[in-house]
C-alpha cells in the first residue's frame, strides 16, 4: 500500500517535471523598461501637478515660443536602443506627477523620418503607421506592459496624447537580427 502510494507520487512528479521542462519552449521574451518622463517627473508631489496643471500657459510662451517642446520636456527612454528579434516584454512606466502618458509601438523605415502628423488633433494618425501594439493612457505612475514580437528594423517607441508626440515625446528602438 505504501510502496504503491511512492509510485503514485514519483509518477506525478515526474509528469510535473516533463511539463515545466521546455520541450520546445519559445524563447524567451526580452524585457524592455521604458519611463514617460516630463517636467513634473522632476518636482516634488504638489508642485509638479501644479505647473503641469495651471501653468501649461506660462510655459508656451517661454524661450523660443516652442516652449515645453523646444526645451525636450517630455522624453520617452528605454533601457534598449538595440534588441534581438524576436518576443518583447515591454514594462512602462509613466513617471510624470501630473500628465497622462501611452506608449505606441510602431515600425518605421527610418527613425528620423517625421511620422504622419494630424495637425487638428495634434496626433500621429494611428490608421496611417504601422502600430504593432500599446499601452494606452496610463495615469501619473502608472504602470502598465506590453509583449509584442518584433521582426528585425526600425521602430519607434512614442506617446500619442495629443502634443506629445510633437513635444518630442519618443525614442527609437533598433531591432537586430
Ligand atoms: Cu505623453
Amino acid at each position: 500500500m505504501k510502496a504503491k502510494y511512492t509510485a503514485v507520487l514519483k509518477f506525478a512528479l515526474l509528469s510535473f517535471v516533463a511539463l515545466a521542462a521546455p520541450v520546445g519552449a519559445a524563447e524567451p521574451a526580452t524585457q524592455v523598461n521604458v519611463a514617460l518622463l516630463d517636467m513634473s517627473s522632476l518636482m516634488g508631489p504638489g508642485l509638479g501637478a501644479a505647473m503641469m496643471g495651471g501653468g501649461w500657459g506660462v510655459w508656451g510662451m517661454m524661450g523660443n515660443g516652442q516652449g515645453m517642446m523646444g526645451m525636450g520636456a517630455m522624453t520617452v527612454r528605454a533601457d534598449h536602443a538595440m534588441v534581438k528579434a524576436g518576443p518583447m516584454h515591454f514594462s512602462v512606466s509613466n513617471w510624470s506627477r501630473a500628465v497622462v502618458h501611452e506608449m505606441l509601438v510602431v515600425a518605421v523605415n527610418s527613425p528620423d523620418a517625421p511620422l504622419p502628423y494630424d495637425y487638428n488633433a495634434g496626433k500621429v494618425p494611428e490608421d496611417r503607421v504601422k502600430s504593432l501594439g500599446e499601452v494606452a493612457e496610463m495615469k501619473p505612475n502608472e504602470s502598465g506592459s506590453l509583449d509584442v514580437t518584433l521582426a528585425p528594423g526600425t521602430y519607434l517607441l512614442l506617446c500619442n496624447v495629443p502634443g506629445h508626440y510633437a513635444a518630442g515625446m519618443w525614442t527609437a528602438l533598433t531591432v537586430t537580427q
